[in-house]
């Protein structure tokens, strides 16, 4: 069954085709996008909610820049979908993850728009920074990398390590923080309260948003009223300290929050940062699953669900001809309950898994006793180290391909030291159903 999409997405087969669309129809637009990758997903399955949730952003990056010249930088690339269709992907787009199809994933051999293969979280502004390096040393000073990042990918120390450099690295790149408060689960610990704080609070970036687009309203050249802004809001960060930036602590120019579905806001916003040189990081605010409100509803949910019926979002279970084992995460996640309650010296660990892993139900239960970490493997692994040395009895769940983020940590930190730590290795790949 071939499924067809709506009227102006018919027309896109590439980056070049969406820039004729006007801006009034870029809304419209926007829909069809959607409700294409909710057409082809419930039939031929894939990730969802992701994807969903950056149409607007998608669209506006193809629209305003010069892709695949300028290079666009997709974290993890679960969300890639629109990307996917809007660079010339469309018409095999029911052939996502199926074997000799297109990879459910950016994959540098598919397309010349996809930068950078990615799977595994956290490495866009390592690679984007890796780019914006290579133009400044070949000169190619038009050309702009943009890195796109959520904020459960924003919590590894990967991401970190990449700020920490890029923010004294003299190099021209965007970073932007697509924050919808989620990763697979609900995301944790300080950052996203702070970036929650960071949203609600007056502080002087909304102040500086002001001044910003006072000064686009005057009558008068761009670059001076650029220049005049920046004077202003660095006068500015002084009065409301904009040492409780995070971000500007780290030498990056901090934009926004703006609201990501909005595709006017967005080409505007991503236009004027265009002019803007120098590391900066834009914060968006967007809401996964948007325009599915099942999948708004229960984001983790509908990350991946399957197939499903998209009218009714029932969500159709795989069927089989004999009996099946159960899953690996739901034993675990019931013995661990069983045996921590005869030992209070056991605790659990996940990164960033408490569902797929189902050390939730322990977390629900035991909530001292049971942690999600973040997508910190390398942490999750030293941690449960640290606490072997104190006698503590750590079942650390990690899914088998992320733990080879954690291999030195496994070796160095806990087997070399004989630290008693149970390694509870889930989806190992030559096992898996
Ligand atoms: C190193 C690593 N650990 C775990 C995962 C599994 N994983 C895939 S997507 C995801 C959540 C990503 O959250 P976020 O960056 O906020 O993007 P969102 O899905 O919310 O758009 C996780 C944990 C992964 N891809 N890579």
């Amino acid at each position: 069954m071939t499924i067809t999409p709506g009227p102006l997405l018919q027309a896109v087969n590439s980056p070049e085709d969406l820039k004729k669309i006007p801006m009034e129809k870029m809304n419209e637009f926007c829909e069809e996008l959607r409700q294409f990758i909710i057409d082809v997903v419930s039939v031929h399955g894939g990730h969802f909610a992701a994807s969903l949730g950056v149409v607007e952003l998608t669209a506006a990056l193809h629209y305003v820049y010069n892709t695949p010249y300028d290079q666009l930088v997709w974290d993890v690339g679960h969300q890639a979908y629109g990307h996917k269709i809007i660079t010339g992907r469309k018409d095999s787009f029911e052939t996502n993850r199926k074997y000799g199809g297109l990879s459910g994933f950016p994959k540098r051999t598919e397309s010349e728009y996809d930068t950078f293969g990615v799977g595994h979280s956290s490495t866009s502004i390592s690679a984007a920074l890796g780019m914006a390096m290579a133009a400044k040393y070949k000169r190619e000073k038009d050309r702009k990398v943009v890195a796109v990042i959520g904020d459960g990918a924003m919590t590894a120390g990967m991401a970190f390590e990449a700020m920490n450099h890029a923010g004294v690295a003299n190099t021209d790149m965007l970073i932007i923080l697509n924050d919808n408060g989620i990763g697979i689960d609900p995301n944790v610990g300080a950052l996203k309260e702070y970036l929650t704080d960071i949203t609600i609070s007056p502080t002087y970036n909304k102040i500086k948003d002001d001044v910003w687009n006072a000064l686009g309203k005057l009558p008068v050249g761009k670059s001076f009223t650029r220049a005049m802004a920046h004077k202003l809001t660095e006068g500015i960060k002084g009065m409301v300290s904009s040492s409780s930036n995070l971000f500007e602590a780290l030498k990056l120019r901090y934009f926004g929050p703006i609201d990501g579905h909005n595709i006017s806001k967005l080409v505007d916003t991503l236009n004027d940062l265009k002019d803007i040189p120098g590391p900066k990081l834009l914060h968006i605010i967007t809401t996964k699953g948007k325009g599915y409100s099942l999948a708004e509803k229960d984001q983790t949910k509908w990350h991946a669900p399957g197939l499903f019926d998209k009218v009714t979002g029932e969500i159709y279970k795989k069927k089989f001809d004999t009996p099946q084992p159960p899953k690996y995460q739901d034993v675990f996640g019931k013995t661990i309950i069983e045996l921590a309650k005869k030992n209070e010296k056991i605790f659990g660990v996940t990164p960033a898994m408490p569902s797929g892993s189902s050390l939730k139900y322990m977390m629900e239960e035991m909530p001292d006793r049971a942690f999600d970490v973040g997508i910190c493997e390398q942490h999750a692994a030293t941690l449960s180290a640290g606490m072997a040395t104190q006698g503590l009895k750590v079942y650390c769940n990690i899914y088998s391909s992320f733990m080879q983020r954690a291999y030195d940590q496994v070796v160095h930190d806990i087997a070399i030291q004989k630290l008693p730590v149970v390694l509870c290795l889930d989806r190992a790949g030559a096992g898996r159903r």
